[in-house]
């Protein structure tokens, strides 16, 4: 067949109304031609979830016009980028948003309607995408967000999990997890890479060639392939990546011998074993396979996003011209690793450097030092990765033995600090180590005596210093599990860690990691936590953000939440409390008809709604809250209607949020919430004086519907626990008030909203651990009220679910999951007067809107934008390069 002529066939592609207009017929005809043309669904209807999925591909096509033109730029200009590198991102819906980003909703809600469709219906069809657990994941996200609207070079690295977080029913017996499918009808947020695809090794074992030079061969060899998903910056060009990687083998793996010999499984092995890695996001870990899936999950991306990071380095470098400088690395690259997930970017790089590009130890690890940096999400210990030493020596071979040369390395740096006494050093070694448990090598043994004399001559004779290097490895007692502690290598390899809130950030320093700090005071900073105002403010309260620009004059506070501080001039008129007051309420308006439709209950929009949304965690003190709830019920049952009306204020008390499948104790608290709420709500004498919703399934969108209608939210973890919190900072920003005690970023948004406008209760952090110390040894004496709480719920007037499990955890003076750890009983008494106040303050309808304003008017430090400048001027050393 003879080619048509170039004109020929242009002119038989049917053109593509420009993606880039912003006219609503514009729009409307882009969304009709991918209507016809992308094959999703039958060509026949145009149903809504065709219209979503015609949507989402419009959107699309401008989103990447922008991305290439911001990578065209970033290319040419070649400045120092920030890679994120994440084992979770939180991202919810991507249409809404962007089309926001895009300052189009004008457009697309326009040309929706020319087809039938509401933009608000329309955007309700997609999925969330909830590759996270929590607070850390929606960080990240939040964060992708402000880089791109600040136009920094940045790139996110995560994984491309199969099944998001489960989906939370709530049926009769608590809690039950049900696999999530946001891929099922497909995508069309992701760009699949094909070509873009890096090799990924485990097992094997480490063999050395005859220049001396190590190579890791054999083993479980897959590739990973990226997926990219366009970030749009809020109203620039600026549009960044975030890169999944998509496990799988090379399609020679699959075995056609046994497959015809009808071997259908063993033929397909290699293919299963490689993408079973990216199923599901945190696969349970206390099993051995479990702990090896969750090993090669890090390992990936961290090995893929590092490949693909030195790849970039050296083509832009090549493109000058010259040579690959790797002593321009760290000028053109910084790595933040969130949290300690990805902590093998470190020793990869390492590996990288020297096995494939043939640099010295010295000069990769000094690259690497400064290029990687790592956050702290947590104090819990068992936070803290620790990995099985074996587990991981048979996994990666290699980055063990350099793990172990760093470890000596520091070890020996340790020694020669002059930072600690020498009485101290071996117990410092003992807890600051990577290798924990492991044995002190001979070399350094030999070197110690050495090493204590330099410290302190005297004290440390070479035969002292001897016996108490043998007594240092004899602390490797075969009892203790050896383990490699992968935040002990992070505060190693990393030149700064930081903490996500100032209370949080001092008690790293103070505590978690104090020994470091006393080593290294100068790598620990604070980066207190931010949330983009797109989409916690603008775009989720649509109601509130109107009459926010009317005061303001603009709509600027988008980009510069320091205007919202010009509400506070404003805080006591009453037009702007009108106003105020309606958009709140239109807003509760809309969340009493979704409870109707997710729960069946009726909330009353006249009720104070007050919300606590977060991961059920023993720490966070749902508890303290359905107690506290449990004890205003009993209290209004032994009042008259009078006194009831007299002392409490009408009030919905709404709880969401996912317990961990296995955390039992956390799903005894989900059923004690939908235990007492169904009683509480079909008690006819109290009607709308008290209601109590557990709002199913939580998530970001859901998130969206909560925050703005929420007028008392509730941040009330046992103080020093909650490294920062960021719905506290979405709640604030929405003009909700917060009850919660001294702990994260509650510190901080006490201060920007004034003390009058939080209701302040519980224990300080610094007193803790003497209340746990005063309850070990029986001088706590429990709060009378408390105790009548814990009778009634025995009593059953919630039902026949045995909680004395769940009350156990109360009781007792100390002990693993007794003893009240979490101080539920010790800040009771103080809970139940702040709560008091809240019902008094309430009263007062001008107070209140008063206390709403201050709020949002204060929440201006709690943009990420804010935080994502700090990272960049005082971690990452980057700049801004917007797209001209
Ligand atoms: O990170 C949260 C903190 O609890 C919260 O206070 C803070 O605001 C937020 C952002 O900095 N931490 C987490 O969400 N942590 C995890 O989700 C996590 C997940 C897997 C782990 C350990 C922690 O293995």
């Amino acid at each position: 067949e003879p080619r048509p002529k170039k004109a020929e066939a242009e002119k038989a592609i049917k053109p593509i109304a420009n993606p880039a207009a912003d006219d609503a017929s514009s729009v409307a005809s882009n969304i009709k031609y991918h209507a016809e043309y992308t094959p999703t669904f039958s060509p026949l209807k145009f149903d809504i979830q065709k219209a979503y999925a015609a949507t989402a591909e419009s959107v699309r096509d401008n989103l990447v016009l922008r991305w290439n033109e911001t990578y065209k730029h970033l290319h040419k200009t070649n400045p120092k980028h920030i890679h994120y590198l994440s084992m979770e991102f939180l991202q919810g819906r991507a249409l809404s948003n962007a089309v926001g980003n895009l300052e189009m909703r004008d457009a697309y809600g326009a040309a929706l309607r020319k087809f039938g469709y509401e933009m608000e219906d329309v955007y309700e069809q997609e999925p969330d995408a909830a590759l996270g657990n929590g607070g850390l994941g929606r960080l990240a996200s939040c964060f992708l967000d402000s880089l791109a609207t600040l136009n920094y070079p940045a790139w996110g690295y995560g994984l491309r999990y199969k099944y998001g977080l489960f989906h939370q029913k709530i049926t009769k017996e608590g809690q039950e997890e049900v696999a999530e499918k946001w891929l099922e009808l497909g995508h069309p947020w992701e760009i699949i890479r094909n070509d873009i695809v890096y090799p990924i090794r485990f097992g094997g074992k480490v063999v050395e060639g005859y220049d001396g030079k190590k190579q890791w061969v054999g083993g479980e060899n897959i590739i990973a392939v990226a997926y990219d998903v366009p970030i749009p910056g809020y109203a620039t060009k600026n549009t960044i990546s975030l890169r999944l990687w998509q496990t799988k083998v090379h399609a020679e793996e699959f075995n056609l011998d046994a497959f015809n010999n009808g071997e259908h499984d063993r033929a397909a092995s290699a293919h299963a074993s490689a993408e079973k890695i990216c199923y599901v996001l945190y696969p349970g870990d206390a099993s051995v396979e479990g702990k090896i899936l969750r090993l090669k999950q890090q390992y990936t991306l961290c090995s893929a996003s590092v490949q693909d990071i030195i790849a970039r380095f050296k083509e832009r470098s090549e493109l000058t011209g010259s040579r690959v400088n790797w002593d321009f690395f760290p000028s053109k690259v910084a790595i933040q690793m969130n949290d300690t997930h990805p902590t093998l970017s470190a020793p990869e790089l390492m590996r990288i450097l020297i096995d494939v590009e043939g640099l010295t130890w010295d000069q990769a690890w000094h690259i690497t030092q400064a290029s990687v940096a790592y956050t702290n999400h947590t104090v819990l210990p068992e936070a803290l990765e620790k990995w099985p030493l074996d587990i991981f020596q048979k996994l990666l071979p290699r980055h063990f033995e350099i793990i172990e040369k760093i470890d000596n390395q520091f070890m020996k740096l340790l020694l020669t600090s002059k930072k600690f006494e020498p009485s101290e050093m071996i117990d410092k070694i003992h807890h600051m180590r990577i290798l924990h448990n492991s044995d002190v090598s001979k070399e350094l043994k030999a070197l110690m005596p050495a090493a204590f004399a330099a410290v302190k001559p005297p004290v440390a004779t070479k035969a002292a210093a001897e016996e108490e290097v043998d007594e240092a490895a004899e602390k490797h007692d075969a009892s203790q599990p050896q383990t490699v502690r992968m935040a002990n290598l992070c505060v190693i390899a990393g030149h700064t860690v930081n903490g996500v809130a100032a209370i949080h950030s001092e008690i790293v320093k103070d505590d978690v990691f104090n020994d470091f700090y006393r080593l290294w005071p100068n790598k620990f900073q604070n980066k207190t936590n931010g949330v983009t105002p797109r989409r916690w403010l603008r775009f989720c309260n649509p109601d509130l953000s109107a009459v926010i620009t009317k005061w303001l004059g603009s709509e600027e506070w988008v980009l510069d939440t320091e205007q919202l501080a010009g509400l506070r001039k404003y805080a006591d008129d009453k037009d702007l409390h009108r106003e105020w007051f309606q958009a709140k309420r239109s807003c509760k308006i809309k969340l009493a008809a979704y409870i109707k439709e997710k729960t069946g209950y009726s909330i009353s929009p006249d009720a104070l709604y007050d919300i606590q949304v977060k991961r059920i965690h023993e720490y966070k003190r749902q508890l303290l809250n359905i107690m506290g709830v449990i004890h205003r019920y009993k209290k209004m049952k032994e009042m008259s209607p009078k006194e009831r009306k007299a002392k409490y204020v009408p009030r919905v008390v709404m709880f969401g949020g996912k317990a961990f499948a296995t955390y039992w104790q956390a799903k005894r608290i989900v059923k004690l919430i939908t235990d007492v709420a169904a009683t509480v709500n079909h008690d006819p004498e109290i009607g709308d004086m008290l209601k109590v919703i557990f709002v199913p399934d939580y998530n970001v969108s859901v998130a969206e519907v909560l925050i703005p209608a929420s007028e008392l939210s509730q941040h009330i973890s046992t103080a020093g626990m909650e490294a920062s919190g960021t719905s506290n900072m979405k709640f604030c920003m929405n003009g909700c008030v917060l009850i919660g005690t001294l702990d994260g970023a509650n510190v901080e948004i006490r201060e920007e909203v004034g003390e009058e406008n939080f209701f302040l209760f519980g224990a300080r952090a610094d007193q803790i651990n003497a209340l746990r110390q005063e309850r070990a040894d029986g001088k706590f004496e429990a709060d009378p009220q408390f105790e009548a709480v814990k009778k009634f719920i025995k009593s059953g007037v919630f039902g026949t679910y045995d909680f004395q499990p769940l009350l156990s955890s109360l009781e007792g003076n100390e002990g693993f999951g007794r003893g009240d750890y979490f101080l539920v009983g010790k800040d009771f008494p103080s809970y139940i007067k702040a709560q008091d106040k809240v019902d008094e303050a309430y009263k007062d309808m001008d107070r209140w809107t008063k206390m709403s304003i201050m709020n949002t008017a204060g929440s201006p430090k709690f943009s990420s934008d804010r935080t994502i400048h700090e990272y960049a001027k005082e971690i990452w050393g980057i700049d801004t390069y917007p797209v001209p």
